[in-house]
């Protein structure tokens, strides 16, 4: 009988404590079968789990890592913060510095209110737009996840325009009816969801790129009517980037599709690791917010200073850097491995990609909503994770998750990476 791993070890334990061992469920394995592996340390484009077994990292904790882990100028700003404190629920300099630079770098970001995750950034969004416009009706789309906000975990009520059914227990359906969920890239049923619920909409909430069903892009034209038809009808638009925000470059998704929000919400990236949000957007909407206005929103550790210097150093090296332009050179040429090992290997393999972001469905494309998505062959892809996870190289459990490249990964390491995948195609 071999003896237990140490992760192996640790998530027996970590069960005893912790609902599924874990405190998010993505981290449980769940969507690929096995258990999940523990971490020692992270480093650049690697992770080193409590085994000492040294892996490829893809999910560079779900989107942060942008600069790879532990990267120095971010850890050296840590340290010297927390010299000085860590955290004072008192207005600090750092948090001006934060907004300053998100100010700076995000036209439609009149102002900002910084708060702890991505999930309050964007419930406080929609409290915010409910407050402004007096209306109770949202509209958000299949696939998009917006964090574990009660009036967003919400999916499709049984026809397309009926009003939303809780998509998790515990969401009372007098809070879920209020919310539509209409499927991604369908102009037409935007259109018809505010034809039939006239002047009741709050606002549209969407991941400008969907990357949380994997990853699929908005058709040519689709952000541009979303920006048009709530404009007319007097709903705020709200661009949740809490992953495309420095994703996609320092304006992020609105900057890369030339649409301003009227609201947008962040997080991961802005935090350097650290727990961050953030929402802003036009300083009208903003105003209705505590203490200058109706709107009630709160934080103990909102601006900690040691997340903010985290993420000032974060940002201030995505800004002088250079990194867009490697991220996207590694981009394309994992994409363009990524096809050759699909072909190589007789296996399809639908490989959507923007910038560092991407996802391999393993279904014949397009991939263009959740509905292709869902036809994803999900047994062949935990088939793939684990045979390249034993080839050392660690992508998100999960077919519908999102992979992320970072600047510490090197040409090298892609090609590794692409190679190994045509071996795995081959064997399943
Ligand atoms: P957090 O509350 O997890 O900081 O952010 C929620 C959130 C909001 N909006 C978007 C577009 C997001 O992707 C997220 C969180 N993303 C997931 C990854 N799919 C975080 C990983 C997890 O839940 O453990």
């Amino acid at each position: 009988m071999k003896a237990p791993t140490r992760s192996q070890a640790l998530f027996a334990e970590a069960l005893k404590y912790i609902p599924g061992g874990v405190n998010s469920p993505v981290r449980a394995f769940r969507g690929v079968g096995g258990q999940p592996f523990f971490v020692d340390r992270a480093l650049g484009c690697r992770v080193w789990d409590v085994d000492g077994n040294e892996l490829l990292d893809y999910v560079g904790t779900w989107g942060p890592a942008i600069l790879g882990h532990a990267h120095p100028k971010i850890i050296k700003a840590i340290q010297a913060a927390a010299e000085h404190g860590t955290s004072f629920g008192i207005p600090n300099p750092l948090e001006v510095k934060m907004a300053e630079l998100i100010w700076r770098e995000v036209p439609s970001m009149q102002k900002v209110r910084l708060c702890n995750s991505g999930t309050e950034a964007t419930m406080s969004a929609i409290r915010l737009a409910r407050g402004f416009t007096g209306r109770d009706k949202l509209i958000k789309f299949e696939g998009c996840y917006h964090g574990h906000v009660d009036s967003l975990l919400v999916k499709a009520g049984s026809g397309a325009l009926t009003l939303g059914q809780p998509d998790s227990a515990g969401v009372p359906v007098a809070l879920s009816s209020l919310t539509i969920v209409l499927p991604f890239n369908d102009i037409e049923s935007v259109r018809a969801a505010f034809a039939a619920h006239p002047g009741e909409i709050a606002a549209i909430i969407l991941e400008p790129v969907p990357a949380n069903a994997g990853l699929y892009l908005p058709e040519p034209g689709y952000l541009e009517a979303l920006r048009e038809i709530t404009a007319r009808e007097g709903a705020i638009l709200i661009f949740d980037e809490v992953m495309t925000g420095f994703r996609l470059g320092m304006g992020g998704a609105q900057d890369h599709f030339g649409i301003t929000p009227d609201l947008s919400c962040f997080g991961k990236i802005i935090g350097g690791g650290l727990p961050v949000g953030a929402f802003g957007g036009r300083s009208d909407i903003m105003d209705f917010l505590a203490p200058l206005g109706p709107v009630y929103q709160a934080g103990t550790l909102s601006g900690n200073p040691l997340a903010m210097a985290a993420g000032i150093a974060a940002l201030e090296e995505l800004e002088h850097g250079g990194c867009y332009d490697a991220l996207e050179s590694r981009g394309a040429q994992l994409e363009a491995g990524m096809r050759w090992a699909s072909e190589h290997s007789g296996v399809p393999v639908t490989f959507n990609r923007i910038g560092s972001m991407f996802c391999g469905y393993f279904v014949e494309g397009p991939v263009r909503n959740l509905a292709d998505a869902m036809k994803s062959n999900r047994e062949r892809f935990a088939k793939f994770f684990h045979g390249m996870l034993s080839a050392g190289i660690y992508l998100a459990p999960s077919q519908f998750e999102a992979g992320f490249i970072s600047t510490a990964h090197s040409p090298e390491d892609i090609e590794a990476t692409f190679n190994a995948a045509a071996a795995v195609m081959k064997r399943i």
